[in-house]
C-alpha cells in the first residue's frame, strides 16, 4: 500500500468532488476537484524541476488555500515540506535555509529580494513567489502543467516534513516527520475526536506549525469535511463564521480574546460540537469562563512538533470527562511515562519528566545525530522536556479536586522555553542577539505571566558603559526603546521582549549560573 499521506487523504475525498472543500473569508469557494487539480499541477511542476530524491521545499508565505495546496503537492510529489513562520526575518531564514539546503524556496513577492539572495547563496536552485491573492511566479509556472498526477509511492519511513523547533542551545533543530508519523496521528485524532463528513472547521490558525497545518487541516481533509479559511485570528470573522461551523481549534490566546468580545455568546456557538485548545497551557480560569459563557467545554490536548499529538482530553463523554487544567489521557497507540531524574517511574501524583513513545514520534533532528541521541533514552523513549504527573489534584478557587490516575497534568518545563501566544521562544537565542548589541555586557531573557499571551518575553540587561547605547545618551526609557526597536529589525516580532530592565549585575548561584527564578520574582509584572 502507498504510505504517502496524500494517498490517504485522496482515499477519503468525498464521492461528490464538486462539494466545497474550502470557503475563504473573502468568499472564494474551492471544491475537492479544485484541490485535486491544483495539487496535481503543482506536483507536476515540482517533478519537472528534476529535484533530487528527498528534496526540501521551504515555504514562507502568507496563509491561503494555495499555500495549503503547495504543502499537499509537495507530499504528493514525494518531497519534503518545510514551513517557515512569516514573522521570521533575514537572520532566521538564513539559518534555516543554510541548515536544510532546500532545492526549492517559495516566498512572498514582497520578500523576494532578500529571500532569493539568501537562498541562492546557500545553493537553492529554484525560488518562486506566492502571494495570498493567487499571484506570483509559482502558480504562473504551474498553470501550464497537467492537472492529473499519480501520487508518488512513499514508504512509511520516508520524510514528509521538517519542522524547525528552537533549541535550548539557541540553534533551531529540524524535526524530521515521516509519512507514518503524520498519518498515524491524523487517523488517531480522526477517530478520537469523532470527525464527521458534515463537520465545518473554522480554520484560523497559521499554517506553518503543527497546530494549524497538521492537527486542524489533516482533521478536515481526512473527514472529507469543509473548512472555512480565515487568514488570522479576527473576532469579526469569528462572529461571522462560527455560527456556521462545528469545529474550531486555537491556542489559549484565541479563547482569551473570544471571551473579551461581549457579542460572543452561546448563540454564536449554536452549531459547534468541538473547541480544541493546545500549544500552550489553557488557564483553568479561561476553561471555566468559556463554559459559563457558551455552555461548551474546551477540549485541551498536548503535543509537540517532534511528536504531533500525544495526550488529549476525551471527546466522548462515555470515555471520560474533560478536566480543565489537565491535558487528558494518552492517545490510543501513544505511550507516556513520567520519570524522575534517575529514570525511575514516578508514582501516580508524583511530578517528573514526561517521556513518550509511539508511531507519531519523529525520526530525529535533521543532520544532528548527536542531538537526536541526547533526546532519546537508551530504550527509545523521547524526552519531551515537559514536566508533569499522572493523577494528583487540581487546585482552583473552587477548591481541590482529585484527577483520575490516567490523566496527565503538565506543571512546567525542564527546558528553558517561553511560550507566548502559542509560539515558542528560546531565551538563549534572544540573549545571543541582545548580547551582540553595542552597549550590552550580558543579558538574561525570562518569561513572565501575561493575561493574553500566557507568557511574555522580558529581557534583563547589564549595560556596557561608554558606548552608543549608553543610558546617558538615551535615558533609561530611551535605552529600552532603542534595544526593542533594533531587535524588531532582526528577529521575528513575537520573540522581541515586551520590556527591557537594566540591572548592574545578574544574580548568579554558586555555580555561576544565572538565577532566572530570582529575576522572574523581581520582574514578574509587566
Ligand atoms: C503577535 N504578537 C505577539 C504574538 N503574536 N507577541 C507575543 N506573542 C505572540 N504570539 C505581537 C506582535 O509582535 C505585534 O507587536 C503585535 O502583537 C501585533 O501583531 P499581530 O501579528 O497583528 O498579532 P495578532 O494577529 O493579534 O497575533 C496574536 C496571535 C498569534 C495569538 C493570534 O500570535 C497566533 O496566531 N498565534 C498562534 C500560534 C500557533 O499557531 N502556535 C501553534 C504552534 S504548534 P508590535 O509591538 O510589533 O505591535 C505547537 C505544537 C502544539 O506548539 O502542541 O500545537
Ligand atoms: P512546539 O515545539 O512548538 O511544538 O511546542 C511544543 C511544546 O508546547 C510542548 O513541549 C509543551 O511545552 C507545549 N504545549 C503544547 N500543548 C500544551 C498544552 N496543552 N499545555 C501545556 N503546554 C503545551
Amino acid at each position: 500500500m502507498n504510505a504517502n499521506l496524500f494517498a490517504l487523504f485522496e482515499s477519503r475525498f468525498p464521492a461528490d468532488r464538486t462539494a466545497c472543500c474550502i470557503e475563504t473569508h473573502d468568499e472564494l469557494y474551492y471544491t475537492w476537484d479544485d484541490l485535486d487539480r491544483a495539487t496535481a499541477k503543482l506536483a507536476n511542476l515540482l517533478v519537472a524541476l528534476k529535484l533530487p530524491a528527498g528534496a526540501r521545499v521551504a515555504v514562507q508565505v502568507e496563509k491561503s488555500p494555495e499555500a495549503l495546496f503547495l504543502y499537499l503537492a509537495t507530499l504528493r510529489a514525494g518531497y519534503v515540506y518545510l514551513p517557515l513562520n512569516t514573522a521570521y526575518q533575514e537572520a532566521e531564514i538564513d539559518y534555516f535555509v543554510g541548515n536544510a539546503e532546500p532545492s526549492v524556496v517559495v516566498c512572498s513577492s514582497a520578500n523576494f529580494g532578500w529571500v532569493s539572495k539568501v537562498a541562492f547563496r546557500h545553493g537553492t536552485a529554484h525560488v518562486f513567489t506566492l502571494d495570498d491573492d493567487r499571484s506570483g511566479s509559482l502558480l504562473a509556472r504551474a498553470a501550464s502543467h497537467p492537472d492529473k498526477f499519480e501520487t508518488v509511492a512513499s514508504a512509511d519511513d520516508d520524510l514528509a516534513a521538517i519542522l524547525y523547533t528552537s533549541g535550548t542551545t539557541g540553534r533551531s533543530k529540524g524535526a524530521m516527520l515521516t509519512h507514518r508519523n503524520l498519518a498515524s496521528n491524523a487517523l488517531t485524532l480522526h477517530a478520537y475526536w469523532g470527525w464527521r463528513s458534515d463537520d465545518v472547521l473554522l480554520h484560523m490558525l497559521p499554517i506553518f506549525h503543527v497546530h494549524g497545518l497538521f492537527v486542524a487541516s489533516h482533521g478536515a481533509l481526512l473527514a472529507g469535511a469543509k473548512m472555512i479559511w480565515a487568514p488570522k485570528l479576527d473576532m469579526a470573522q469569528i462572529l461571522k463564521f462560527l455560527p456556521r461551523s462545528t469545529v474550531m481549534m486555537g491556542v489559549p490566546t484565541y479563547y482569551v480574546r473570544m471571551l473579551q468580545e461581549p457579542r460572543f455568546d452561546d448563540d454564536t456557538c449554536r452549531r459547534m460540537r468541538l473547541f480544541v485548545s493546545g500549544s500552550a497551557p489553557l488557564l483553568l480560569e479561561t476553561f471555566d469562563a468559556f463554559r459559563e459563557r457558551t455552555g461548551h467545554t474546551i477540549l485541551e490536548r498536548y503535543g509537540m512538533s517532534e511528536t504531533v499529538m500525544l495526550v488529549s482530553n476525551p471527546y466522548d463523554e462515555a470515555v471520560g470527562e474533560r478536566i480543565g487544567g489537565t491535558v487528558g489521557t494518552p492517545l490510543p497507540g501513544v505511550s507516556v511515562r513520567v520519570v524522575d531524574g534517575e529514570a525511575n517511574a514516578c508514582a501516580v501524583g508524583e511530578i517528573g519528566n514526561i517521556e513518550v513513545k509511539g508511531p507519531n514520534v519523529f525520526k530525529g533532528y535533521w543532520r544532528m545525530p548527536e542531538k537526536t541521541a541526547e533526546e532519546f533514552t537508551a530504550d527509545g523513549w523521547f524526552r519531551t522536556g515537559d514536566v508533569g504527573r499522572f493523577g494528583g489534584e487540581i487546585v482552583s478557587h473552587a477548591g481541590a479536586r482529585k484527577v483520575p490516575d490516567n490523566y496527565v497534568t503538565i506543571v512546567g518545563r525542564s527546558k528553558d522555553l517561553i511560550i507566548s501566544g502559542g509560539y515558542n521562544v528560546y531565551p538563549k537565542e534572544i540573549e545571543s542577539f541582545i548580547d551582540e548589541m553595542p552597549g550590552v555586557a550580558e543579558s538574561a531573557v525570562i518569561g513572565v505571566p501575561h493575561q493574553e499571551f500566557g507568557e511574555a518575553v522580558v529581557a534583563v540587561v547589564v549595560r556596557k558603559p561608554g558606548s552608543d547605547f549608553d543610558e546617558a545618551a538615551f535615558g533609561a526609557a530611551g535605552f529600552e526603546a532603542k534595544l526593542i526597536g533594533t531587535l524588531k529589525t532582526r528577529i521575528a516580532n513575537f520573540k522581541v521582549p515586551k520590556r527591557v530592565h537594566v540591572v548592574n549585575e545578574l544574580p548568579r548561584n554558586t555555580m555561576g549560573k544565572v538565577q532566572k527564578n530570582v529575576l522572574r520574582q523581581q520582574f514578574g509584572a509587566l
